[in-house]
């Protein structure tokens, strides 16, 4: 289990405190299942698959709980040294838990992924929660097919709830199933903190956000982004980024005709930075070729996936 970062101050309160594993499949609604329980955004959540690439702590807390979310990227075959790097981050992140997990999308059929994630949950030592998520739009047959599925391989036993990720309320009986299953102990951080990650790597993970829901298809899987420089000058932040693309023909998709395309991701992606940082953010893009990095692991570590605890 992961320990406390350094000892706790003895005016931090003892309660119930551990680490819960989000594990799933890629969209399946983890990051957006923190974001809410934060009531914060600080994880990148998309439409598409495999936004989150790196871990990310939550730390969730009330007087006698302190809960800590490890958002992990989600369970997908390895095809490259990033999907490699990937899986390495959630078998650590199982590793540390306390408890896992398991979330569930019902309004996809259950598959391949769907049964990789069973079986890593399965075979984890620790006790496992099954949170349905997407109940507000999942029809009543996919709900049952879902759990039905996931309890013949975790266990008829297996504590379980539907949930819908994108309501705070709707998330009370999740916690109430969680909490029985937390060790006793100090909290690990204090009551106010809400990860433990830098401002600069979520604005990371934000831009990438940002260039999932604006570029198409295949391109946006294949950037990188990495923060050149940020200066806070009064009360703004001035932060320049480069975009990094695999090859060159990318380039233009992301600079768009006359740079249309950079600017208009750099106003998007600045306005989200500035909401994060509660302090006016401008934002400068470079966009350099890094030529098929998602296949070479020196690359992909030295981007921070596979880097950050
Ligand atoms: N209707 C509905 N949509 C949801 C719910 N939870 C998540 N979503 C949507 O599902 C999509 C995926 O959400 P994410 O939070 O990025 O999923 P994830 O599991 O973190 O995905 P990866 O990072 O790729 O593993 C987004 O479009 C969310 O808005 C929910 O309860 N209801
Ligand atoms: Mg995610």
């Amino acid at each position: 289990m992961t320990s406390s970062p350094m000892p706790s101050p003895p005016d931090w309160p003892t309660g119930q405190v551990g680490y819960v594993a989000l594990l799933g499949r890629p969209n399946t609604g983890k990051s957006t299942l923190l974001n809410t329980l934060l009531e914060l955004r600080i994880a990148a959540v998309s439409a598409k698959p495999q936004t989150t690439r790196r871990q990310l702590l939550g730390i969730y807390s009330d007087a006698n709980t302190q809960l800590l979310f490890l958002d992990v990227p989600g369970v997908h075959r390895p095809k490259h040294a990033l999907d490699e790097a990937m899986s390495h981050i959630i078998g650590r992140a199982l590793e540390d838990a306390d408890i896992i997990l398991c979330m569930a999308d019902p309004t996809r059929p259950q598959g391949d992924e769907d049964s990789l994630v069973a079986e890593l949950a399965a075979s984890a030592e620790q006790p496992v929660v099954l949170c349905v998520n997407k109940s507000d739009i999942a029809s009543a047959e996919e709900l049952d097919a879902a759990e039905a599925f996931y309890l013949e391989r975790l266990g008829s036993d297996t504590p379980a709830c539907r949930v819908c990720s994108l309501r705070r309320p709707a998330l009370e009986p999740l916690l109430a199933k969680l909490l029985p299953l937390l060790p006793a102990g100090p909290f690990f951080y204090s009551g106010d903190e809400v990860t433990d990650v830098f401002e600069r790597d979520l604005a990371v993970d934000l831009i990438r956000e940002v260039l999932l829901e604006e570029l198409r298809e295949e391109v946006p899987h294949t950037m990188a982004v990495e923060i050149d420089s940020w200066k806070d000058t009064g009360k703004r932040s001035r932060v320049e980024a480069v975009l990094y693309v695999e090859h060159d023909r990318h380039k233009g998709i992301v600079l768009g005709r006359k740079g249309s395309m950079l600017r208009h991701l750099q106003k998007r992606a600045g306005a989200r930075l500035s909401a994060l940082c509660d302090r006016p953010v401008e934002l400068r893009f470079w966009v350099k070729v890094a030529a098929d990095w998602r296949k070479r692991s020196r690359r992909v570590q030295d981007f921070g996936y596979g880097g950050r605890k």
